[in-house]
């Protein structure tokens, strides 16, 4: 007799989103990363088991828009747990929508009270203060502005200047230019964004030590007036960013600091794609600009992903 299923195996995930931008917690099943350092772990994940990032996160059973948090234990007994970031094309150095989710996951699950926790990123440990079940502020790795004002040819569009900045990503954040940022001219958007990126790889243009910028930030004044920005934020993987991106936001604060517009404990009010809203502030600690992001997330989903052996999808499309 013939099984009706052969699964080669079980994940158990948490689905949430924050401001719209939608996180998979990954919390059991999947391959032994081992122990030791998180980033020994994210290296195991990435060269011996790259195929269940795409698995979980690309379809048939994700999509593109999803970050991933693979939830695992820490290695410093201070800490409340390690992750690592990832999506439809590798893996991410911080994320802060993910982080917000992250931590009203654990809440969700009854792993974490009100109050502050540290958790362990591949570029740093960020801290987590859970506000409520649905909302937490993050504060983040320091931000820094690279480089400013730096121009670039992009072909079909014409010359524009942005800054380089890391906010626990790279980013190539501008300021003029000529969209309308709302929802309807997203494939405008993503398109000229992608430009943007191509343009500058082929520029030479990079973060610092030569680290490729993978994420575009554009900006314009907000849609509505209690806030101080809006933002479209293009991801590695060629999707938009649904909710004003923690670590575009943290970028942003950054290049402020440095342009003399934003002082410690002044908010910053970013508005994203959705019209959803993160609420930004900046520390300053022997002249490194640390982040806080507060954003609010909802659990949306407790599934279990299961891969069959005879599917020919089982390791996703892409
Ligand atoms: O919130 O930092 C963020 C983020 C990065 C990519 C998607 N969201």
């Amino acid at each position: 007799m013939t099984p009706p299923h052969n699964p080669l195996a079980k994940i158990t995930v948490l689905d949430s989103h924050t401001a719209g931008e939608p996180t998979r917690c990954v919390l059991a099943g999947g391959p032994d990363l081992g122990s030791g350092p998180l980033t020994a772990r994210l290296e195991r994940l990435r060269v011996d088991h790259d195929h269940w990032r795409r698995a979980i996160l690309c379809e048939p059973r994700g999509s593109d828009v999803i970050v991933g948090a693979w939830l695992l234990p820490p290695d410093s007994p201070d800490c409340a747990a390690a992750v690592i970031f990832f999506n439809n094309a590798g893996y991410l150095g911080m994320c802060g929508h993910g982080t917000i989710g992250l931590a009203v996951t654990l809440a969700y699950l009854g792993r974490i009270g009100p109050g502050t926790h540290r958790i362990q990123t591949p570029v740093g440990t960020v801290g987590v203060n859970l506000e409520s079940p649905n909302t937490a502020t993050i504060e983040n790795v320091p931000a820094f502005r690279h480089i400013a004002g730096e121009r670039v040819q992009v072909p079909g569009y014409g010359g524009f200047a942005g800054d380089v900045a890391w906010g626990g990503n790279w980013f190539f954040l501008i300021k003029n230019h000529p969209f309308d940022l709302r929802l309807e001219s997203v494939d405008q958007l993503t398109e000229f964004t992608w430009a943007v990126r191509g343009a500058l790889s082929r520029a030479g243009i990079t973060g610092s030590g030569g680290a490729e910028i993978d994420h575009i930030e554009l900006f314009s004044n907000p849609h509505d007036p209690a806030n101080h920005g809006r933002n479209f934020v293009l991801c590695p993987g060629k999707a938009y960013d649904r909710s004003p991106c923690g670590t575009g936001t943290s970028a942003k604060m950054a290049c402020l600091v440095a342009d003399g517009k934003l002082a410690q404990d002044d908010t910053w009010r970013q508005e994203g794609i959705l019209g959803t809203v993160f609420e930004g502030r900046v520390r300053i600690e022997n002249g490194q600009v640390i982040p806080s992001i507060t954003g609010s997330a909802f659990i949306t989903a407790e599934s279990t992903l299961l891969f069959d052996c005879a599917d020919p999808f089982r390791e996703g499309i892409g």
